[in-house]
């Protein structure tokens, strides 16, 4: 029985290609919570835990989720049996009250070590494959139409992406309508093009948003209202052709059961960090298919390796209706794996190989972690 040795954890910082604007924040870098565990057969799983902007959006930050695991979800499983994740998940579950991208962090991790040992994908321990690859979207979110239709018409002749989700809510809803008509209008038929509101509008703006959308003629709104209004969400789906998408609202099963049940959403965007883990994610998945939802799979922009390991759970879903948005990798100025996923023909590719599929590249890995020596030194030369 190999029992759970050591816990490390760590904060990478790595820099986006370019500003990622947000309705409530503009990235200009990412940070990645790593967690490494060693188990007392010399068997490794890694994880990785990430949010977006800080605390804006969701509770969690990369420094919460760094101490919930080291404080707090660390002593609990340590000297545990590592062979067995479902009591591990069980263990946690019943300690750590929300948080649930800490959890997952290190869900993945001992999933990743599980597969490993038993010299299996992810995707195999699931119980296989249904897909070797997906369609894969990438988000417009230069924040001007020029330099995302620039962007798109790139992407389309080079054959990345050919489905792209605009991200809006910053400006008045009148603005954000003539934005996504211009870049609909640039694109015509060659792209499907949908938005992001991330939360911003209040339901009259909705109102007005969805219906000007509809009219536009794009394929999908994802959360447009606030997360806690189910029945604004229950509105908008029942009074538009436009499909509407729940991501923040969907928190793992149970808030995935609630929106179902209030028919809130047309498609449910799984992302594995928001469901607390590979396992919820899946349960969220079975949800939508039970209750007649379309399942797209969703990015917190995690880095290659969280990528790797939601790739190998959308691979094993029964449907996957809207394709998914696992770009991360492509969004930043650096590659921390050894072997960067692979993107060609509009698909993004599932990797092949024991656990995630993926090993990270510990150059990268100690140039871009907050706490070493390096990056000291690049941070006090960005302040002199
Ligand atoms: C979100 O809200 O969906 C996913 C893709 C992207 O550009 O931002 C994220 C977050
Ligand atoms: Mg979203």
């Amino acid at each position: 029985m190999p029992h759970i040795d050591t816990i490390e954890v760590i904060i990478l910082d790595v820099p986006t290609i370019r500003g990622h604007v947000l309705a409530m924040t503009t990235m200009r870098k990412q940070s990645f919570v790593i967690v490494q565990i060693r188990f007392s057969d010399g068997s490794i799983g890694t994880g990785e835990g990430t949010t977006i902007g800080g605390l804006s959006y969701c509770s969690e930050s990369p420094e919460s989720i760094c101490s919930a695991i080291q404080d707090y979800i660390a002593p609990l499983i340590l000297k545990a049996d590592g062979d067995n994740p479902n009591a591990l998940i069980a263990m946690i579950e019943r300690s750590v009250r929300g948080n649930p991208i800490a959890r997952a962090a290190v869900e993945m991790a001992l999933w990743d070590g599980f597969a490993r040992r038993r010299n299996m994908s992810l995707s195999a321990l699931f119980g296989g494959a249904l897909r070797t690859s997906m369609p894969v979207a990438w988000t417009l979110a230069s924040g001007t139409a020029e330099t995302d239709i620039e962007e798109a018409k790139e992407m389309i002749a080079s054959r990345r992406h050919n489905i792209f989700k605009l991200k809006i809510g910053k400006r008045p809803v009148r603005h954000d309508i003539e934005h996504v008509a211009a870049i609909k209008a640039a694109l015509g038929d060659q792209a499907s093009i949908r938005v992001d509101v991330n939360q911003a509008w209040s339901l009259t703006e909705a109102r007005w948003g969805v219906a000007g959308l509809d009219e536009i003629g794009i394929d999908l709104i994802e959360q447009p209202v606030a997360a806690t209004d189910i029945a604004a969400m229950a509105e908008l789906t029942a009074g538009y052709r436009v499909a509407i998408m729940a991501d923040e609202a969907l928190s793992g099963p149970v808030t995935a059961q609630k929106v179902a049940s209030a028919r809130a959403a047309d498609v449910f965007a799984v992302k594995i960090m928001q469901s607390g883990g590979l396992k919820r994610a899946q349960e969220v998945c079975a949800l939508a298919n039970a209750s007649g939802i379309g399942v797209y799979g969703g990015t917190m922009l995690e880095s290659g390796l969280g990528t790797a390991a939601a790739l190998h759970v959308f691979a094993c879903a029964d449907r996957l209706d809207w394709g998914c948005e696992f770009f991360g990798p492509l969004l930043f100025t650096d590659e921390i794996l050894q072997q960067p996923i692979r993107f060609g023909d509009f698909h993004v590719h599932v990797p092949q190989g024991d656990g995630n599929g993926v090993d990270l590249d510990m150059d990268k890995v100690n140039f871009y972690r907050r706490d070493s020596a390096v990056s000291k030194v690049r941070t006090v030369a960005k302040v002199s």
